[in-house]
């Protein structure tokens, strides 16, 4: 096809999205159909991602997308966080997955360890370690285990409920812990040394595949059979794609929830300073490897905001993120910097009592007013992404000369200039959407819309969505 319509949906931690991408004749044209919120629920066992709901609303999302356009759609991928998924017993879902900021995994880190210790685990699977990574929360369901005979991540769940295929993108399968980095296979010697049955893993296929088709039921609410696509289902992988630049030596921050912060590589880097830097080798489209660190990231401020909302009366009202960051900008002195990736901030909760709580254990200046606080939680954020691009670069010893910030971080100008002035780097912000930017990109290729490398793909997204320029400022 010379021209494709795709829909990309975007599953990210606070909010979802459904997007049209029309592709074709060298052009991008993206029209946002959906968005809806992304709300765990807490039940007497742990945290959980409201699974059902995101299904229903990606079914009225694409419906929706179906009506507006005057043709069909010719495919839809979709594309989530990554570690957490559901086990399966001959396709029925055993349990509700569980939320990745759940604090049950303690234990499970506990017990791989005592089975594979930190260093030798690094060496088969080349991941950071978080305390979330799927082989931790299996060793919490190892009660589970002997009954289910599948374990889906989120967005291949997704899928197979969409069409009836059981399978696992090699992007995300690639943060579970159990995919090896050099051969993007299944590691599954280590699987059963940790107890995880080898027969739950589903076959792998990478970014592009067909999936098949809409089942029955599907089709009859989005009104139309569509074709799934696979894309880079881990939202990372998708992001990086959309890296607007053709160049090697950029660095990139995938900013959202997270601040993705790495670079991106043909080989993993599986070196024991790596792993004491807490580098991750993640799978990226086209088998390249997306060499990076997961910085706290915007979760500090979303989470900071929700808990004054919390504490707001009714005859006062509690400010926007907006208006926080206007009061952030306005702050003339020096903050405290504090370091944003203490596990303290992982789990949701008090973020501005903890922030208060970890300065006065350093002896730092704690902030006084909410304006200070955010604005001291941007600039944590905007060192911890420069030292981490510093850091990045030493490892794969290749210098980055530029930072690329994708995804929603983007849009937060105090951030993109802090990031600039504290790396002494020229920052290029956007595009905001790069997410469902890749998804769509991948589907099209798949398509035949549009074709070439990753680097055509981000040529086509540079000149459709030209970055911000922000040039980094004399520090005093
Ligand atoms: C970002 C992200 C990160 C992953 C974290 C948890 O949305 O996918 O890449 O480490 O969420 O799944």
């Amino acid at each position: 096809a010379a021209r494709a319509t795709v829909a990309a949906v975007d599953l990210g931690a606070t909010s979802g999205r459904v997007i049209v991408g029309h592709v074709g004749g060298g052009e991008l044209r993206l029209r946002h159909v959906a968005r809806f919120g992304n709300e765990p629920v807490r039940t007497r066992d742990g945290l959980h991602w409201n699974l059902l709901e995101l299904y229903r609303q990606v079914l009225a999302g694409l419906a929706e997308a179906r009506r507006d356009d005057a043709g069909s759609l010719d495919s839809v991928g979709i594309d989530s966080w990554a570690v957490d998924y559901g086990l399966l017993r001959r396709g029925r879902l055993l349990g509700v997955p569980y939320h990745y900021r759940d604090d049950r995994t303690a234990a499970g880190v506990e017990h791989v360890h005592a089975l594979v210790p930190p260093d030798e685990l690094y060496r088969h699977n080349g991941l950071q370690h978080l305390p979330f990574n799927t082989v931790f929360q299996l060793a919490c369901d190892a009660d589970l285990l002997p009954v289910a005979d599948r374990m889906l991540l989120v967005p291949d769940l997704l899928a197979y409920w969409l069409t009836g295929a059981q399978v696992a993108e090699r992007t995300n399968a690639s943060t579970t812990g159990l995919l090896d980095p050099r051969t993007g296979e299944w590691d599954t010697a280590l699987a059963s040394r940790l107890g995880v049955p080898a027969s739950i893993l589903p076959p792998l296929v990478d970014p592009g595949a067909s999936l098949g088709v809409l089942t029955d039921e599907a089709a009859r609410v989005v009104g139309q059979g569509v074709p799934v696509t696979a894309v880079g289902s881990h939202d990372t992988a998708s992001a990086v794609v959309a890296v607007p630049s053709t160049d090697r030596d950029v660095a990139y921050v995938s900013c959202g929830t997270w601040g993705l912060v790495g670079l991106e590589l043909d080989a993993p880097v599986l070196t024991e300073s790596a792993r004491a830097a807490r580098f991750t080798n993640e799978g990226g489209v086209d088998g390249r490897v997306r060499f990076l660190h997961n910085v706290m990231g915007l979760w500090l401020l979303s989470e900071s905001v929700r808990t004054w909302e919390r504490s707001a009366t009714t005859e006062q009202r509690s400010s926007t993120l907006a208006e926080l960051l206007d009061a952030a900008t306005a702050v003339t002195g020096p903050v405290t910097v504090f370091d944003v990736d203490d596990p303290r901030f992982l789990p949701p909760g008090d973020i501005p009592g903890r922030i208060v709580a970890w300065c006065r254990e350093h002896d730092v200046a704690a902030p006084q007013t909410r304006g200070e606080l955010v604005r001291s939680i941007v600039e944590s954020l905007a060192q911890a992404f420069a030292d981490t691009v510093d850091e990045a670069s030493r490892l794969a010893g290749r210098r980055a000369t530029v930072i690329h910030v994708v995804g929603g971080g983007a849009l937060n100008t105090l951030l993109c200039q802090a990031t600039a002035d504290r790396s002494g780097l020229t920052v290029l912000a956007g595009p905001v959407e790069a997410t469902a930017i890749g998804n769509v990109l991948v589907q099209a290729r798949a398509l035949g819309a549009v074709d070439g490398t990753l680097e055509d793909l981000r040529d086509l997204v540079l000149r459709s969505s030209p970055p911000v320029r922000y040039e980094p400022r004399a520090q005093h």
